[in-house]
């Protein structure tokens, strides 16, 4: 679980594609010396075998397993990384709120089609609307380099061993990129199925972007970015004639998770179905700029 397992590790912020290393470590807390490798195990209800023979992990009461360490003290240590990080987002939150402009991030395991979506939405609606990114991804700054051939702003975060963005890297990220009052800032997570779901940035909403070639039992099997979600975003619908992939069951296993998720099928390829983004997106932009004049 990813609040205990080196996220605290520094990022670099790649301004105008210069890779420039900040110390990005102010207020994040390493937690090595906290690790007991006396072989100390605390098994007390951590996991338990199913009658069909599974190992379930994550029944104790921090609903994660970290040899070594009790599970009042992880929850411990999730509870100071996770305050720490609320409190950016919080004032993420409140600069977006104040200047109206529309935070979404997005959240996908890798490769689901999250680039090639926004590419297709910000030359679709770039006249309508003014839309900055920020890009993060463990290394390369190869999607904010796609975002900006599209002419729009955007800033890469590489988070190096890290595997999700956090609040305080994006406030720093908000810093230099400047989105204007009324705008569209979308943050593309870095691609994890999992650890994102836990780290909230300050957006209006998460959005699930899942691709019709991952199977439709995934909201199953990784439900809390599901949960986290307001949006699933169903990708590559282009490719269902070659595939077995049932939509309608997918939907189905998203909405047990979340029964108030939103759901759209869309091909970022084709832009089929991209339309019902465009007006989800464009009335969701128009509330919030509205809140703040
Ligand atoms: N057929 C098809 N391919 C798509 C679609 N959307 C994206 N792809 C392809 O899927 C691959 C991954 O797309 P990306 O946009 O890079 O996905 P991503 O989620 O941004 O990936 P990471 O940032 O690496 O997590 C690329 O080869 C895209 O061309 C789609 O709607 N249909
Ligand atoms: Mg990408």
């Amino acid at each position: 679980m990813c609040t205990v397992c080196g996220c605290g590790t520094q990022a670099v912020i790649d301004k105008d594609k210069a890779q420039t290393a900040h110390d990005h470590d102010h207020g994040h807390e390493h937690h090595h010396g906290d690790h007991d490798h006396g072989h100390h195990h605390d098994h007390d209800h951590e996991h338990h075998h199913a009658e069909d023979g599974a190992v379930h992990y994550g029944k104790g009461i921090a609903g994660v397993h970290v040899p070594g360490l009790s599970q009042e003290r992880i929850i411990q240590i999730e509870t100071d990384i996770l305050s720490k990080n609320d409190s950016h987002a919080d004032k993420n939150r409140a600069f977006f709120v104040r200047n109206g402009i529309f935070a979404l991030n997005f959240v996908s395991s890798p490769g689901s089609g999250k680039t090639s979506l926004l590419v297709r939405t910000i030359n679709e609606l770039k006249d309508r609307l003014e839309i900055s990114v920020i890009e993060g991804d463990q290394q390369t700054s190869n999607d904010a380099a796609r975002i900006r051939e599209t002419g729009a702003p955007a800033i890469q975060i590489n988070t190096g061993k890290g595997c999700h963005l956090d609040a305080h890297m994006v406030g720093h990220a908000v810093e230099d990129l400047r989105p204007q009052p009324g705008s569209v800032l979308f943050i593309e997570n870095v691609g994890n199925l999992v650890c994102p779901a836990a780290f909230d940035l300050g957006e209006a909403h998460k959005v699930a972007v899942l691709s019709v070639t991952e199977g439709e039992d995934k909201p199953l099997k990784y439900p809390d970015m599901f949960a986290a979600a307001d949006l699933m975003i169903l990708n590559k619908s282009d490719l269902l004639p070659h595939l077995d992939f049932n939509v309608g069951l997918c939907i189905a296993n998203a909405l047990r998770v979340n029964p108030r998720l939103q759901t759209l099928t869309v091909s970022a390829r084709t832009g089929e179905g991209m339309e019902a983004f465009y007006a989800w997106l464009e009335a969701s932009a128009a509330r919030q700029a509205a809140k703040a004049a």
